[in-house]
């Protein structure tokens, strides 16, 4: 199976979206006289993904941890201190640990990928993310037999993140992915965005990007990874069950309950901020709609 969401850019040091943009046509370029086996529909899927602006990316944020307004990450998350950063794997697990950042880095491949990213919140943006697949730290720990789920925990540190001085969210947020998802290879954990080590307010120095899943499946400054055979209660779930789910896969057809998910608002588009139609698993359904073969999306949302 041909990931062409996948670019296979290795190197860290595209600091510009000038030159971004450059190798990744070069990129393309390469890829076309090398004879890759690219269909008419991917390259076209390709070429439509032009990456959202870096200011854009990394100003219009969702962080509660640092106050629900979209400009709060940016300016509150300058607090954080991420290094030190240690995340404790455990659970069902050969080698339950607390590992070091920094040793999880050297022990992954670092690749760059341009996902699409959809807010539940009907907005959307393009982003190229660094970072490595998730199955490839999974198998580091080592999953057990009879392992489901995975659940994932932010940091919960109130005096940096000033938003978890507000209890409307029961801290730390949580997520949860089940297994099959978590280990798929569309799944990755970002360290990187543009080239660049991700922003605080992007969730440094590790995030998990699922992208045919409303964004806030995707859970920053994860320092916790539980390898479990329960199916773990993420947050938003929590918080409105009749409005959230667990599976939160993008699907144009299933309405919020307080508004459509027929369209999405292009973050960046300009001044008419153009909407577009929002596609079914964000526009992975060949990769992952049998994930979900036999279920009612509706039911399961
Ligand atoms: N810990 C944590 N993770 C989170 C959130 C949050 O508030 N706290 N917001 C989620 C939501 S709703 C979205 S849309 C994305 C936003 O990611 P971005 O700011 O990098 O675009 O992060 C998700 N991950
Ligand atoms: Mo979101």
């Amino acid at each position: 199976m041909a990931f062409r969401w996948k670019n296979t850019l290795k190197d860290r040091d595209v600091t510009d979206e000038a030159l971004f943009l450059n190798r990744r046509q070069l990129m393309g370029a390469a890829a076309a006289g090398a004879g890759f086996a690219m269909t008419g529909q991917a390259v076209a899927a390709e070429e439509a993904l032009e990456p959202t602006s870096w200011d854009d990316i990394t100003q219009y944020n969702n962080f509660y941890e640092f106050g629900t307004g979209k400009d709060d990450p940016v300016r509150y998350a300058g607090a954080l201190t991420t290094s030190p950063w240690t995340v404790k794997i455990d659970g069902m697990v050969d080698r339950p640990a607390d590992y070091d950042f920094e040793d999880i880095m050297k022990a992954m491949t670092v690749e760059q990928r341009i996902y699409r990213f959809r807010c539940v919140e009907a907005w959307s943006m393009v982003i190229p993310w660094n970072g490595f697949e998730l199955a490839d730290l999974l198998e580091v720990a080592g999953v057990q037999e009879g392992a489901k789920y995975i659940r994932f925990e932010t940091l919960y540190r109130p005096s940096e993140m000033r938003g978890q001085s507000s209890n409307f969210i029961d801290w730390p947020y949580v997520e949860g992915l089940r297994l099959d998802e978590a280990m798929h290879p569309l799944t990755m954990m970002a360290t990187g965005i543009y080239g660049r080590d991700i922003p605080n307010q992007n969730g440094a120095p590790m995030r998990l990007v699922v992208p045919w899943k409303y964004g806030f499946k995707s859970i920053k400054s994860i320092v916790r990874i539980t390898v479990t055979d329960e199916a773990p209660v993420n947050t938003w779930q929590q918080l409105q069950p009749s409005e959230y789910g667990f599976y939160a896969n993008v699907n144009p057809e299933v309405d919020h309950p307080r508004w459509s998910q027929a369209t999405e608002r292009v973050i960046g588009g300009g001044l008419f901020s153009p909407r577009i139609p929002t596609l079914m698993f964000n526009g992975y359904e060949e990769e992952v709609a049998s994930l979900y073969a036999g279920m009612d999306l509706s039911k399961f949302y």
